[in-house]
C-alpha cells in the first residue's frame, strides 16, 4: 500500500494571466492529509485506503499534447480514467468471491444468511454493483464534458468533481464493502459441501471424538484435543468409501442439547452442516463420559436431530470403547485402538450405495492389452 496521502484533484493553479483560481472547498477547511492507520473508524479507513490507491495511480499519469489546454484536457481524462479503472477493479476484487451464486453452495449461503440475516449479503452485493454502475456513469459524464472545456479551471474542476463524487459513492457503500470482506474471510476455509449424495456428516457432542474419527477415516489432519469446542469450523476430508469410491466426510464443531436461541455461532454452524450436508449422518456418542457430558444429554441431542431431519439416515456410533462400553446395540468403535472402524466404513459404504439407487461401485481401471497397430510413431 502506498503511503498515506489522499489528494482530491489537481493542485491550485496560479492566478497569473487573469486565470480563475480554484476555490477552496466550500465551507470546509482544506483536507488534512492523515495516515490511514490512524483513522479509527474502519469504514472511513477503508474508503481512504481505496481512494488513496486509485488517486495515487491517477496522479502518476503523464500526457503529451499540441497546446497547454490540449494537454490539460488529456491529463484530466487520463486521471479520471485511471482512478475510475482502479476503483472499479478494487470493487470487482471484493465482489468476486460472491459472483457465482451457485458456486457458493447451500451450506456457505446458509452461513452467510446466518451471520448477516437472510439476504443480507445479497443486498450488500447489489448495492456495490449499483455503485459500480454509477461510477461508470460518472466517468462517462465527465468524459463527455472535458473535451468541450476551454478553461483550465473548468478542466481541473471536472477531475475534482469526479474524485469527490466517487469518494462520496464509496462512503455510501463502505459498510457493504466491509461486510463483503468479512464474508470472504468467513467462507475462505469453508467447504461448499456440494456433491450431497456422497456426503457424510459426523456430528455429536463436543469432545466425543468426531475429529479423531475423521483422522481415522480420511487423510485430513484436524485438530484433536481433550477439551470441548476444539473444532470451531466445519471441515471436510475424503475417504475411499461408497459407490463412487470417494465419500466426503464432514467434521463439525460440537453441539449441545439446548434451544436454538441459546446456541453459539459455532454450534449454529454445526447445525447448518447437518442441515445442508449429505443423506448420512454419523452421530457419535461417548458413553465413557470423558467428553464431559452424560450419555443422556447426548441421546437427547440425537433425538432432536432425528426429529429435525427425518429424511436423513442416522448411524449411531459409540466411541471410546477402550474406555467404556454400554449394553446398547449401537456400533462400538475406538478411534484410539481402531476397534470397529472397518465395520463403520462398511456400514457407511452400504448406506451410500442404497442412497445411490443400489449402483455397484465402478470397477477399477485395468491396463488392457491393445492390439498392435501403426500409430504413426514407428
Ligand atoms: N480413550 C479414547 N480417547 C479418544 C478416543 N477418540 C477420541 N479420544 C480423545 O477424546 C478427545 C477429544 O477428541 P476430538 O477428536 O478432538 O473430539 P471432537 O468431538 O472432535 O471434539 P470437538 O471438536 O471439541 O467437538 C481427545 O483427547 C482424543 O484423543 C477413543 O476412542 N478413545
Ligand atoms: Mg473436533
Amino acid at each position: 500500500m502506498p503511503s498515506s496521502r489522499v489528494r482530491h484533484g489537481p493542485s491550485s493553479p496560479s492566478t497569473k494571466h487573469g486565470r480563475r483560481e480554484l476555490p477552496a472547498r466550500k465551507g470546509k477547511v482544506p483536507r488534512k492529509i492523515v495516515p490511514t492507520e490512524t483513522i479509527a473508524d474502519p469504514r472511513e479507513r477503508l474508503v481512504q485506503e481505496m481512494l488513496e490507491l486509485a488517486f495515487h495511480r491517477a496522479a502518476k499519469v503523464s500526457v503529451s499534447g499540441d497546446t497547454t489546454l490540449d494537454r490539460q484536457r488529456r491529463l484530466a481524462l487520463r486521471k479520471i480514467g485511471r482512478a475510475s479503472g482502479n476503483l472499479l477493479r478494487q470493487l470487482r476484487i471484493r465482489t468476486r468471491p460472491f459472483s457465482k451464486d451457485a458456486a457458493l453452495g447451500p451450506f456457505r449461503k446458509a452461513l452467510l444468511d446466518e451471520r448477516w440475516g437472510k439476504g443480507g449479503m445479497e443486498r450488500s452485493l447489489l448495492r456495490v454493483r449499483r455503485a459500480q454502475e454509477r461510477l461508470i456513469r460518472l466517468r462517462t459524464e465527465e468524459e463527455r464534458k472535458v473535451p468541450r472545456l476551454d478553461e483550465r479551471y473548468d478542466i481541473a474542476q471536472a477531475v475534482r468533481r469526479y474524485y469527490g463524487r466517487s469518494a462520496s459513492l464509496l462512503r455510501e457503500i463502505a459498510g457493504d464493502l466491509i461486510r463483503l470482506h468479512e464474508g470472504e474471510r468467513l467462507l475462505r476455509d469453508r467447504p461448499s459441501l456440494e456433491g450431497r449424495a456422497t456426503t457424510v456428516v459426523v456430528a455429536g457432542y463436543p469432545n466425543v471424538g468426531k475429529s479423531s474419527l475423521l483422522a481415522r477415516l480420511t487423510r485430513a489432519r484436524p485438530k484433536i484435543a481433550a477439551y470441548p469446542f476444539t473444532t470451531v469450523a466445519v471441515a471436510v476430508g475424503h475417504a475411499p468409501i461408497g459407490p463412487l469410491g470417494r465419500a466426503q466426510l464432514v467434521d463439525t464443531p460440537g453441539m449441545l442439547e439446548r434451544d436454538e436461541s441459546e446456541r453459539n455461532p459455532v454450534e449454529r454452524e454445526a447445525f447448518l452442516a447437518v442441515r445442508e450436508g449429505g443423506p448420512v449422518i454419523v452421530f457419535l456418542l461417548d458413553p465413557s463420559g470423558s467428553c464431559g457430558w452424560p450419555i443422556g444429554d447426548q441421546e437427547a441431542l440425537l433425538a432432536r436431530l432425528r426429529q429435525a431431519f427425518p429424511d436423513r439416515v442416522f448411524v449411531e456410533v459409540e466411541n471410546k470403547s477402550d474406555l467404556a462400553r454400554s449394553s446398547s446395540p449401537r456400533l462400538k468403535i475406538s478411534c484410539t485402538t481402531g476397534e470397529g472402524i472397518e465395520q463403520l466404513q462398511e456400514r457407511i459404504g452400504e448406506l451410500l450405495r442404497d442412497r445411490s439407487g443400489g449402483l455397484p461401485p465402478l470397477p477399477p481401471i485395468r491396463d488392457e492389452e491393445f492390439p498392435p497397430e501403426d500409430f504413426g510413431d514407428t
